[in-house]
């Protein structure tokens, strides 16, 4: 039996619980280990070989270390769960899309609002809500009609999208005018594998 996959991983990061949830989601043998983000663990050896950047998630897989949340998605759907990223061109370049959607908007939009709430991040909230918005009304409008962001059954697309629109709240931005968004957290929660991250009770989630 091959040895299990080592997910370098922070408890509150939405990025490194993308990798987690799809590794729960495919059932493939993993870990999770703990890096120490408040003490600088990620900006020091020996983290830094396994991610330069110092940032996490990171993960080592036999001798492939591979870092970037969105990066870690796609080697793992190709290499243990085809099903989970689509064979057709068009099909690959939509999932691509999310991709960015998510290291882009998400990421400076709920991501980035949450940062000042839940760490005390000295970012503009304000600006980050504004991007939210900006994301969330992409999202909604491309949901109606559809359970899933690309095609008909759930893809990486849908597993890079999901912690940081379903921890929105806690950085104030409200998924009250989102019904289809809302919907589609709760698909991809009634998933079979599916693992939430840890709640913060800050912001509208106070
Ligand atoms: N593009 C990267 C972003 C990763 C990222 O921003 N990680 C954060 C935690 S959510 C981190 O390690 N921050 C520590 C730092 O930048 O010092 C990915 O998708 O993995």
């Amino acid at each position: 039996m091959s040895s299990a996959i080592r997910i370098y991983t922070f408890p509150l990061s939405g990025h490194g619980h993308r990798v987690e949830l799809f590794a729960n989601l495919i059932g493939v043998n993993h870990e999770c280990i703990t890096v120490d983000l408040p003490n600088g663990e990620h900006k020091k050896e020996p983290f830094l070989k396994l991610n330069p950047a110092g940032k996490i998630p990171a993960i080592e897989d036999g001798s492939v270390v591979l870092a970037d949340s969105n990066a870690i998605l796609v080697y793992l759907a190709r290499k243990y769960a085809p099903d989970w990223i689509p064979a057709d061109i068009v099909g690959e370049a939509q999932v691509q899309r999310f991709l960015s959607l998510a290291a882009n908007e998400i990421a400076n939009g709920p991501a980035a609002a949450r940062l000042t709430t839940v760490f005390g991040a000295q970012l503009d909230a304000e600006r980050a809500k504004s991007i939210a918005k900006y994301a969330f009304d992409i999202l909604e409008s491309h949901l109606s009609g559809r359970a899933w962001l690309v095609g008909e059954k759930p893809s990486i697309a849908d597993v890079a999208i999901y912690t940081y629109t379903a921890h929105a709240p806690e950085g104030n931005v409200s998924l009250d005018p989102y019904p289809n968004i809302r919907a589609f957290l709760a698909r991809v929660e009634a998933l079979p594998g599916f693992v939430p991250m840890q709640a913060t009770k800050v912001g509208l989630a106070a």
